[in-house]
């Protein structure tokens, strides 16, 4: 298994999935963070946006210190889960990565916040998986509209209970996988889901590990900050679908 950045040639593979974010994307932040980390590399992921992200993700490109930055424009949108999948296996195939992931373009999990979620895969070789967690406690920054805070919490029970696992916080949108041999498998059918596929990534997860080694190999990881941008793409419909999506996917978990 690849040593994690403490040697200079392990790198961290991030996904950013782009629809549509021409506005919300923030260039300067994303450099910011890309500068003083030569090992972490941005795959963002534009799946047809049509409000010119593409000229947004090209300055990025332009301005990012080389080989940090690339992109992956896929023809036709696809929706989050599968740009994030087929991002994810774009960086699996092009190699030379000890860790891969995914953070939203939105920022609203600063990009700094690898750090942390790298740290907690480090500190334990079992770990494989580290997902951010937004938990407002004193000391943290999280900031979320009252209303998508506790339908979250809501939601985030049906889940932990649908997968059988005490997961404080699954749809947090940054998350980090150990690169193991047992990765592709978890990446090579697509996701139902276009919302919840950090579920059925969860459940696929267990899956193909024993229940013991559940908690050892997962990582829930409080963010320092967490500030809810405005914008989301999440409708009312598919706040509305999620409790039956959640279903669904417990059912397939334990079939
Ligand atoms: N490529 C791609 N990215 C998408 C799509 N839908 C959403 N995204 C990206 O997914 C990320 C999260 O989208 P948001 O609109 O911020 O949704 P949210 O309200 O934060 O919801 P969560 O992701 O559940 O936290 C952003 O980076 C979006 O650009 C899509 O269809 N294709
Ligand atoms: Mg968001």
């Amino acid at each position: 298994m690849p040593a994690l950045p403490a040697d200079t040639a392990a790198r961290v593979g991030i996904v950013m999935p782009c629809y549509n974010e021409a506005a919300r994307l923030e260039v300067p932040r994303l450099l910011a963070a890309l500068r003083p980390r030569p090992w972490l590399h941005l795959l963002l992921v534009d799946d047809g946006s049509t409000d010119g992200t593409a000229q947004v993700l090209q300055a990025a490109m332009d301005q990012a210190p080389p080989g940090q930055v690339s992109r992956l424009a896929l023809p036709g949108n696809v929706g989050k889960g599968e740009a994030v999948r087929q991002g994810l296996v774009h960086l699996w195939d092009r190699g030379g990565f000890a860790a891969l992931g995914f953070f939203d373009a939105d920022l609203a999990t600063p990009l700094e916040a690898v750090d942390d979620l790298l740290a907690a895969l480090q500190q334990d070789p079992r770990r494989e998986v580290a997902l951010g967690a937004r938990v407002r406690l004193l000391g943290r920054r999280v900031e979320r509209e009252a209303g998508r805070h506790y339908g979250g919490r809501v939601l985030a029970t049906l889940i932990s209970v649908a997968l059988g696992l005490p997961v404080y916080d699954s749809q947090c949108g940054a998350k980090l996988l150990r690169v193991t041999p047992g990765l592709p498998a978890l990446l090579a059918r697509p996701f139902a889901s276009r919302w919840l596929f950090d579920v059925e990534l969860l459940s696929r997860w267990m899956r193909a590990h024993a229940e013991g080694a559940w908690e050892q190999g997962l990582v829930e990881v409080p963010l320092q900050t967490w500030v809810e941008p405005g914008g989301s793409k999440v409708g009312l419909a598919d706040a509305l679908r999620a409790p039956l999506e959640v279903a669904r996917i417990g059912w397939g978990h334990r079939r």
